[in-house]
């Protein structure tokens, strides 16, 4: 067993995981959407419930905003709402797979004017983000067909290329663009941007401020997400995770539940390639919706399960590990990971979060808090938000 050490907790002390807006409304599948009584109506309630798993964890200072889901009038007002919370605003994700205009495409639309609409309302984004002080515009193009020779495959990405270079140049200097990825939904048979190569391609193509990002539900069953991890930190183009679990699909389950090995081996190439080091450009986010738990605690256990994650990883003693890597001592390599895997580190971190003011068990503190009894109270009438809405 390896011990916790002063710079694993400093590094830890660093880590910051954004939270989505969305994980706080009702989700569900296209079966059935359980609602839970003090769910949040507005924005401004998703921020409270956001800003109380930011008070118990102290991992989670910033919440991402998705429009036109969490449209408001004044977005200078609602960061100073969210700042007063003590929290901020983070990514701004778009939203071009809701509209019928897009049944064919957005941003890769034949038509030049279905095409102008979803840059403009990329441009949207992008004020929006200069009044919330957001870095980063998150892309996520549901763009893709069903159907062999329904669309022409190449044609698609020139169009592509020319309207994700309209959205980058008008970007502020300050902000970046994040292109996710995804094999596959809404489309089966091809997705305009299925795999982080094309997303790669397309980022290098814009300019230094673009960047990669990894959602880890996006693949095929058995593919190394952690190699992908290691060569886009290799070609300094990972700009962001979007964490969650997945068994089968696009599940959107808590981050380390399905397979926490996975995630502390994709964290450890993040340590190992240097991500977690100031002035890294990749950032953590959560893009989860829970549908059969309680969302805050949901929440909690989500960042903390990133948190103990990354704290093994920090855990592999890497000198060892080289030193047996280049001697070609394969199980003392293996044994030197996996040493770091199966260490608890969940006393060690319960005593330090309470060293820094926080509850040693935070999901615990977050039921007694009562917080749950009050917006089941309050949040009386109108209605709640969704996926989707
Ligand atoms: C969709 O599958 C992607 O994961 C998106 O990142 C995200 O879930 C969607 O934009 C919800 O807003
Ligand atoms: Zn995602
Ligand atoms: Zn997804």
């Amino acid at each position: 067993m390896r011990e916790i050490s002063k710079e694993t907790l400093d590094a830890l002390a660093t880590q910051a995981i954004e939270l989505p807006s969305w994980a706080f409304g009702n989700a569900g599948t296209r079966f059935k959407v359980f609602t839970t009584p003090g769910t949040p109506r507005t924005i401004q309630e998703k921020l409270a419930d956001a800003a109380q798993v930011n008070r118990l964890t102290g991992l989670a200072p910033s919440v991402a905003l998705h429009i036109p889901w969490d449209l408001v009038d004044d977005y200078t007002k609602l960061s100073e709402y969210a700042q007063d919370l003590g929290v901020r605003l983070g990514t701004i994700n778009s939203n071009t797979f809701q509209d019928d205009a897009y049944k064919f495409g957005s941003l890769t639309n034949v038509d030049p004017r279905i095409r102008q609409k979803a840059i403009d309302h990329h441009y949207e984004c992008i004020d929006v983000m200069h009044a919330t002080g957001s870095e980063d515009l998150k892309i996520w193009l549901p763009d893709g067909t069903n159907y062999p020779g329904q669309g022409d495959i190449r044609g698609r990405q020139d169009r592509l290329a020319d309207s994700l270079q309209k959205i980058y140049d008008r970007l502020g200097d300050e902000q970046r663009l994040v292109l996710e990825y995804k094999i596959f939904e809404p489309y089966f048979y091809t997705m305009d941007v299925p795999d982080w190569g094309t997303s790669y391609a397309h980022v290098t193509a814009l300019g230094e401020r673009a960047f990669v990002c990894l959602d880890t539900g996006h693949h095929a069953p058995s593919t190394n997400i952690e190699f992908i991890v290691a060569q886009l930190l290799r070609l300094g183009r990972l700009g962001s995770f979007d964490f969650n679990s997945r068994f089968y699909a696009d599940d959107d389950l808590i981050v380390g539940s399905a397979d926490p090995f996975q995630l502390f081996r994709i964290l450890f190439e993040v340590v190992r390639g240097g991500g977690m080091e100031a002035g890294s450009p990749v950032r953590f986010m959560l893009d989860q919706c829970h549908n059969i738990e309680d969302k805050i605690p949901g929440q909690i256990r989500s960042v903390l399960n990133v948190q103990e994650m990354t704290a093994r990883a920090l855990l592999v003693d890497q000198p060892a590990l080289r030193a047996a890597q280049d001697a070609g001592d394969v199980l003392a390599a293996n044994a030197v990971f996996m040493d770091a895997f199966y260490t608890d580190v969940r006393p060690a971190l319960a005593e330090w979060r309470e060293s820094r003011g926080l509850p040693a068990d935070p999901i615990a503190a977050y039921a007694k808090s009562g917080y749950a009894q009050v917006i089941v109270g309050e949040r009386v009438g109108g209605t709640q938000a969704g996926w989707g809405a």
